[in-house]
């Protein structure tokens, strides 16, 4: 009688095993045979009523039973646990050959090309191509550029100081001018280097500035050079660089770092010199500024300005790039909206 029930209970059971779907759902199946409040359990209870021979006999067929289901659900287990693994690789396969639909390759941004253009330039001008940190010390970016604490000079940069060390100690640069402090610290003239950089200032940004932007300057130190010198290489690099037939002037400015310093302008790429209305009728677009390096800075890089004379001058890689390209909005540099910057 618990013979045929047990067979029963079995065979069934085991039915309901290799048809549970997931793990899961076995895991219930499990709990629902083999648990505390399965049929299989209240057979343990019934054996009490039997005498001795028989409750052997039925305990070992109880046992049997329960060795049975607990196979067929170690089976079950196994079989499960294996597809769903699959499963799961299959989903997560990451397959590296597989081509994409996109439009096309993309590009250098603006910006980093211009960069490249005009360090090939300079390179072909003899220069090299020094880089430095963005965050630099209140000693290089003003103190050994002529601009002691306080001085008036210092309002020309609106700084972004960083919450590092002693009150304004630490700073996000101004100007790639710092680079060139290590270049003179680093090394013996004659110099010839162009430092481009992303610089920093504290300003709102508008149609013609940005609070980060870019920043080309150069130096150069060496013996006997004249202010005759650094004119002819801003002429120079404006033929390099806009092409034979554009030219440059330098009309007087001033800078803490050089003295005398200037401001240049090249000729208008749009009108050739005529004048329009981007050059507001004058021929000329102001591009940056120059000079000779003050005194004070040679020392302050470590070089004898008795012995040694140079030029430096500097101008924004972005403003560039915007007046070549006749971009109204330089804020549209940094949006990364694709339709502006797969133009160039
Ligand atoms: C400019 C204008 C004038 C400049 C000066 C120096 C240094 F470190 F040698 F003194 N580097 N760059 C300089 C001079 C930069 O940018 C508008």
């Amino acid at each position: 009688m618990i013979t045929d029930e047990l067979e029963h209970l079995t065979s069934a059971g085991v039915e309901r095993v290799r048809a549970a779907a997931t793990l899961e759902d076995l895991r219930a199946t499990e709990h629902e045979l083999l648990g505390k409040k399965s049929a299989l359990a209240s057979f343990n209870q019934r054996l009490g009523g039997l005498d001795v021979e028989e409750r052997k006999e039925a305990g070992r067929r109880v046992n049997e039973a329960r060795a049975t289901l607990q196979q067929a659900i170690d089976d079950r287990r196994a079989t499960l646990a294996e597809a769903e693994r699959r499963h799961r690789l299959e989903a997560d396969r990451l397959d590296l050959t597989e081509v994409l639909p996109v439009p096309g390759r993309g590009h250098l941004h603006l910006t980093t090309q211009t960069r490249d253009e005009l360090e090939d330039v300079f390179i072909g001008m003899g220069y090299q191509v020094a880089e430095g940190p963005e965050a630099e010390d209140d000693w290089h970016n003003f103190e050994a550029l002529n601009m002691p604490p306080a001085h008036p000079a210092r309002s020309m940069f609106d700084t972004l100081y960083l919450d590092v060390g002693e009150p304004e100690s630490v700073l996000l640069r101004t100007h790639t001018s710092p680079v060139q402090i290590r270049v003179m610290q680093s090394q013996t003239p004659p110099i010839y280097v162009v430092a481009p950089g992303r610089v920093y200032r504290y300003d709102t940004p508008d149609p013609r500035h940005l609070a980060a932007f870019h920043q080309i300057e150069g130096l150069v130190v060496d013996k006997g050079i004249t202010f005759g010198d650094l004119a002819g290489t801003i002429e120079a690099f404006t033929n390099a660089y806009f092409g034979p037939g554009t030219h440059s002037r330098l009309r007087p400015s001033y800078f803490p770092f050089t003295e005398p310093s200037a401001e240049f302008e090249v000729t208008c790429i749009f009108c050739g010199g005529d004048g329009c209305r981007v050059c507001s009728q004058t021929g000329w677009i102001e591009l940056g500024g120059c000079g000779m390096v003050h005194p004070n800075v040679l020392r302050a890089g470590g070089i004898d300005p008795e012995e040694w004379t140079g030029f430096a001058f500097g101008f924004g890689i972005d403003r560039l790039a915007q007046m070549r390209h006749q971009v109204d909005d330089m804020r549209d540099f940094l949006v990364n909206d694709i339709r502006f910057l797969s133009q160039f």
